[in-house]
């Protein structure tokens, strides 16, 4: 790709230097470009929109834009730094959010939070204190933001009853042959159908509050200060669509609990951590203070099981649909993911009783 002459499209100041592959996103490709401005290093993050599961990228990007625009003047009116506590896009040089090269090619460009780290494990329980704190913060600001400007860009996203819809699908179809391999998986997996439509059926109901949600709360989805630690900003905005709470807690436990990465192959390192999720709790409800309700207090810790489990045959699935949808690296990494998801549902479901004694 030629980024030099891609960028040239933006409004970005001084001269390129490079742009290289840069983080650990599943979905977008993600790169890290740097400037030369009349001798003062500048980097910004340069990101390919997955253009394909985004579609059509304009609305996409008009979600984007009104978030990020609603984050940069609440951290105004608080006396904070807009250019580092939320993503700030570098519009294109005839003002848009994003720039279409051609029908296969769309980018954006973001300036890059400098002195900052996203991480891919909990180093320590400090960092996932914090990442709490961000995110459920991060909640109760949404919680002023009119979610009827929003595109529903993702329907569905964690209609955990849909997913397994899908699952099911790939699995009838079967098309690359694989299913045979992953017997205890699929069973693993359809032995546990009565959890699937419990929070949608709340959410259909009325019983469990309908709020404007981040829907992709993984840990390195938020930037912590390298020296501090403390957070600085939440990142990938790409699912900010209406949602549960649960959702957004859930998933962070998903990640964050799991000591090991995601597609971890020797799954006794797996074991879920049961001290980090009670340090998660306390930081979340802490941040979320009086607008979180009875309700979904009590299903925080269902939707821990919920998320992963939705995760795990999500990952599954593309297995069998032949690694479409998340990027892999090597033959497998899929069924590696489904396969650590799994187990993190079976510890969890052991001590189901104390997660939820928590509260
Ligand atoms: P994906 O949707 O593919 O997950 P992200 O938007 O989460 O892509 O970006 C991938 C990674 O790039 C993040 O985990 C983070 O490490 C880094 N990153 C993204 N945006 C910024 C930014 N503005 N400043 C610094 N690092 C960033
Ligand atoms: C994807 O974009 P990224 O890598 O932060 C996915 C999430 C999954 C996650 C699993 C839009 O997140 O839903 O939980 O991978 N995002 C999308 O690691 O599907
Ligand atoms: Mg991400």
């Amino acid at each position: 790709m030629n980024f030099e002459q891609i960028l040239k499209n933006f409004q970005l100041k001084g001269t390129f230097i490079s742009c290289e592959p840069y983080g650990n996103g599943h979905i977008n490709q993600t790169f890290v470009a740097v400037y030369d401005n009349y001798g003062e290093k500048k980097r910004y993050i340069v990101q390919k929109i997955n253009h394909k599961l985004f579609n059509p990228v304009e609305h996409l990007m008009q979600n984007v834009e009104l978030v990020t625009e609603f984050n940069r003047k609440k951290i105004l009116e608080r006396g904070g730094d807009p250019d580092r506590e939320s993503l700030t896009l570098i519009k294109t040089v005839d003002g848009k959010s994003f720039y279409k090269l051609d029908d296969d090619n769309y980018f954006r460009v973001y300036i890059f939070i400098e002195n900052t780290v996203a991480y891919q494990t909990v180093q320590n329980p400090q960092d996932f204190y914090y990442s709490a704190l961000a995110f459920g913060n991060f909640n109760n600001l949404l919680a002023e933001f009119d979610a009827s400007k929003l595109y529903e860009v993702l329907p569905r996203f964690h209609d955990t009853q849909k997913r397994y819809n899908d699952f099911l699908t790939a699995l009838s179809k079967d098309e690359f042959d694989r299913a045979s391999e992953c017997q205890a998986e699929i069973e693993f997996i359809k032995a546990r159908e009565s959890y699937y439509s419990k929070i949608v059926d709340m959410l259909a109901s009325g019983e469990m509050p309908l709020k404007v949600t981040h829907n992709d709360t993984k840990l390195n989805n938020v930037l912590l200060d390298d020296k501090t630690g403390k957070p600085v900003s939440v990142i990938d905005l790409d699912t900010i669509m209406p949602g549960s709470i649960c959702y957004d807690f859930g998933d962070s436990i998903r990640f964050g609990c799991n000591p090991c990465e995601e597609d971890e192959q020797d799954l006794s390192k797996v074991n879920f951590r049961f001290d980090l999720y009670k340090i998660y709790l306390q930081g979340f409800l802490e941040a979320l203070g009086d607008s979180v309700t009875q309700v979904e207090k009590e299903n925080l810790a269902f939707s821990s099981i919920l998320m992963t489990i939705e995760c795990g045959m999500r990952f599954l699935a593309d297995y069998l649909s032949g690694d479409t949808y998340f990027r892999t690296h090597y033959p497998k990494q899929n069924l590696y993911r489904c396969r650590t998801q799994l187990k993190l549902v079976s510890d969890m479901e052991k001590i189901l009783e104390q997660m939820n004694a928590l509260i």
